[in-house]
């Protein structure tokens, strides 16, 4: 494992054991990381509370990222707390069900706005908070999936909405760049947790991602959160504005 102490990591996007947040939480304390974890609501609180309270040195608060005063009160907090942080992991995403389960033409104004805000504007809300912090440099990452890239039937406007936040990377890359902040995304593989749950059919997703990836398999949480210790660490020095997959190959096929 790698070695990280004293570097303070602040993560968004745990909802229960099954986030892909948390995996990274777990990997980053056993690497040594102070951490500061950020929940959505009080709907969340007392179960994101339990599962941090497992992990060494780790406090929550909670953030809606729809709420500008949120996350300044946040990294308020964050700032009186440790001063400086050094990694920043934003794993949220949303779109209103119906935009998942209807035709995509149908696609409303409002769904459109919602899923954006929440799934792209909140990487820039956030990293221009967290950015002041990082006096030594930082390491920022996101979540995403190949549906930015190639339609999976009723990803639909959140296809859409993962094109834009690989794009807010890249800007994001440049704009943080000279203040040694490293911005890249994880394309992760699909994988059974709360927002995959809310899909049609996601074991046929899950049989058909395996029989065709190089590997053969799905990928785990705890595969997602060891490219994420890479990106936070000193071994990705070089690596900005990128996307990384951690998805068993699959993303490499053409047939
Ligand atoms: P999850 O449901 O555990 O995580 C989604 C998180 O987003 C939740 O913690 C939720 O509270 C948070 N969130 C939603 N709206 C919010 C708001 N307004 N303010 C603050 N937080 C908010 O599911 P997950 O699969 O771990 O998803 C995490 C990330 O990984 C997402 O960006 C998702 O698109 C991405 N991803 C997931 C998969 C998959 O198959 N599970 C694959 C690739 C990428
Ligand atoms: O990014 C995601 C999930 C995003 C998501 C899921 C939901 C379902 C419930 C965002 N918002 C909502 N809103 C809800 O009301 N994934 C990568 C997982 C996922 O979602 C899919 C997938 C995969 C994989 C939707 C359709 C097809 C495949």
């Amino acid at each position: 494992m790698l070695n990280l102490e004293g570097r303070v990591a602040v993560v968004f996007g745990v909802a229960n054991k099954r986030s892909i947040a948390y995996a990274i939480a777990q990997k980053l304390a056993e690497s040594g990381c102070t951490l500061a974890v950020g929940y959505q609501n009080d709907r969340l609180k007392a179960e994101s509370e339990s599962l941090i309270a497992g992990l060494p040195s780790a406090w929550s608060f909670p953030c809606d990222v729809t709420s500008d005063a949120e996350i300044e009160r946040s990294f308020a907090e964050l700032k009186s707390r440790y001063g400086t942080i050094h990694i920043l992991v934003h794993s949220i995403a949303f779109a209103p069900a119906p935009e998942i389960h209807n035709d995509f033409v149908e696609t409303s104004r409002e769904g459109f706005r919602i899923a954006h805000d929440i799934s792209v504007y909140s990487l820039i809300a956030l990293a221009r908070a967290a950015a002041p912090l990082m006096t030594g440099g930082g390491s920022i990452m996101t979540m995403t999936y190949y549906g930015s890239e190639k339609v999976f039937p009723n990803y639909n406007v959140m296809g859409v909405a993962k094109a834009a936040l690989e794009a807010t990377v890249r800007y994001l890359a440049v704009s943080l760049g000279r203040r040694n902040i490293r911005v890249n995304a994880i394309s992760a593989g699909p994988i059974k947790t709360l927002a995959a749950r809310g899909i049609g059919d996601l074991g046929a997703m899950l049989r058909g991602h395996a029989e065709r990836a190089p590997l053969g398999r799905n990928v785990e949480q705890a595969e997602v959160a060891g490219a994420a210790v890479y990106l936070a660490s000193d071994l990705s020095s070089g690596v900005t504005g990128e996307v990384t997959y951690v998805d068993a190959g699959y993303n490499v096929m053409g047939f």
